[in-house]
């Protein structure tokens, strides 16, 4: 059976309360996604929180009434809960507490599959169960413990942080070990073109990575449903291929633990040639999500320069007014729907442009006796051009600098 599920949130002022609308929509999304029914919300709007259950004493009370009218299981704060907080809230309401950055790692947990991406969540989760018995640890001495309390308990908080700190470095170690793999793999690929899709969870990214290489991928409406990199070829060019990555996507308020474990993961978007930072057009509050993922793209060490605006899903883009108002506050975007394969020749041709630099024209003359070659030609290049006279066969082609260099001693 589902978990019945009350959201809730504090803010400072009326003005704030709208917005939080929408990032209650969004916390249900999520909430949904980690399986369970959301049965309502609650906002207080209240200028100072309150140290100890955040929410005022009268709207505990209140929350802790509704609770048992709705049989209420779970609930989960969007505001960010102090270990302590959240066991005064479980203490005064009898219902189980989480916050938003809990529910996220709960999602990861459950929407990993590859062996790293479970060592990475698990690490993720560890690191964030530290940071909760510290916090736990603390007030147990605030409190001065107490015969009987204190001393127990806090020799069991440093068994407990001394098992979870063990498998912390097993778990570094084995990711370290998961690191060297996916070096040697980089080293191949190094001189392909390298595209990486990036962007806020949902925004398409899976979908358009199925476009473009017609491979076979999750796709899902749940957030999250991608956790795992996944590289593939796709040939920009006849015979020329480019390397897509399609990864993990953001959110606003991703767990710092989550950022540090999946570190090997978004390597991958800071290592591209070209990045583009796909965005769910029909989304509310467009503009504040793309300000995230470029804010995350930034802090991971993406170069700007390698970023690019693509907005999706203009297939659900009834409305004309706003297409017309992302056109012109980002007049170099591009706009397609993944899914129905609206202008992804466009795209195509963009990435093209933007892989200039990383291809060559050259003319080749080749022997006839050495005509052998050609198959090999073009199985790795684009022919543009090919003639021939009683000689030798003139072939102008475009191909990586690399496979050039590789005929020079060939021809
Ligand atoms: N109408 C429409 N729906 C789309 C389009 N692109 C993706 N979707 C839908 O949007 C949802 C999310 O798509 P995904 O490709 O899984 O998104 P993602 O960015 O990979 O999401 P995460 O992996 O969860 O970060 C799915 O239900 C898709 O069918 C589009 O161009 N048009
Ligand atoms: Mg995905």
């Amino acid at each position: 059976m589902k978990e019945r599920v009350i959201l809730v949130a504090l803010v400072k002022n009326n003005r704030e309360r709208y917005k939080k609308i929408a990032d209650l929509e969004e916390l249900k999304a999520l909430t949904e996604t980690a399986g369970g029914e959301v049965i309502g919300s609650f906002i207080q709007v209240k200028e100072n929180p309150s140290p100890r259950t955040l929410l005022g004493k009268g709207k505990i009370k209140e929350l802790k009434e509704i609770c048992e009218k709705y049989h209420i299981d779970l609930l989960i704060f969007d505001n960010q809960l102090t270990p302590s907080q959240v066991r005064n809230i479980e203490q005064e309401t009898n219902v189980r507490t989480i916050d938003r950055r809990a529910l996220i790692l709960d999602i990861f947990a459950r929407h990993a599959k590859t062996t790293e991406a479970m060592l990475q969540v698990e690490l993720a989760q560890l690191n964030y169960q530290l940071t909760m018995l510290t916090g736990k640890g603390e007030q147990l001495s605030q409190l001065g413990g107490g015969i009987g309390t204190r001393g127990p308990g806090e020799k069991k908080l440093e068994v407990d942080k001394r098992k979870i700190r063990e498998r912390i470095y097993f778990l570094k170690k084995s990711l370290e070990k998961i690191k060297k793999t996916k070096e040697l793999q980089r080293s191949q690929r190094e001189h392909f073109f390298k595209i990486a899709l990036a962007g806020y969870t949902n925004s398409g990214k899976s979908t358009l990575f199925k476009a473009l290489t017609k491979e076979n991928v999750y796709i899902s409406e749940e957030l999250f449903a991608t956790l795992d990199t996944n590289t593939k070829a796709f040939e920009i060019y006849p015979n020329i291929k480019v390397l897509i990555t399609d990864t993990v996507g953001f959110i606003k308020n991703l767990p710092p633990q989550l950022i540090t474990a999946f570190h090997a993961t978004l390597e991958d978007i800071k290592r591209s040639d070209l990045i583009i930072h796909l965005i769910d057009a029909t989304t509310e509050n467009v503009e504040e999500k793309i300000n995230i993922v470029q804010e995350t793209l930034k802090n991971l060490g993406c170069d700007e320069e390698k970023i690019t605006l693509v907005f999706n899903k203009i297939d659900l883009l009834f409305e004309k007014t706003q297409y017309l108002r992302l056109k012109r506050k980002y007049p170099e975007a591009l706009f397609i729907s993944a899914l129905k394969g609206t202008n992804l020749e466009k795209l195509k041709n963009f990435i093209r442009k933007k892989m200039k630099t990383f291809l060559k024209r050259k003319t080749l003359k080749i022997k006839k006796e050495k005509g052998f070659i050609l198959s090999y030609i073009y199985r790795n290049s684009y022919v543009i051009d090919f003639k021939e006279n009683e000689n030798e066969y003139w072939v102008k082609i475009l191909a990586y600098p690399q496979f050039i260099y590789s005929l020079s001693s060939q021809i």
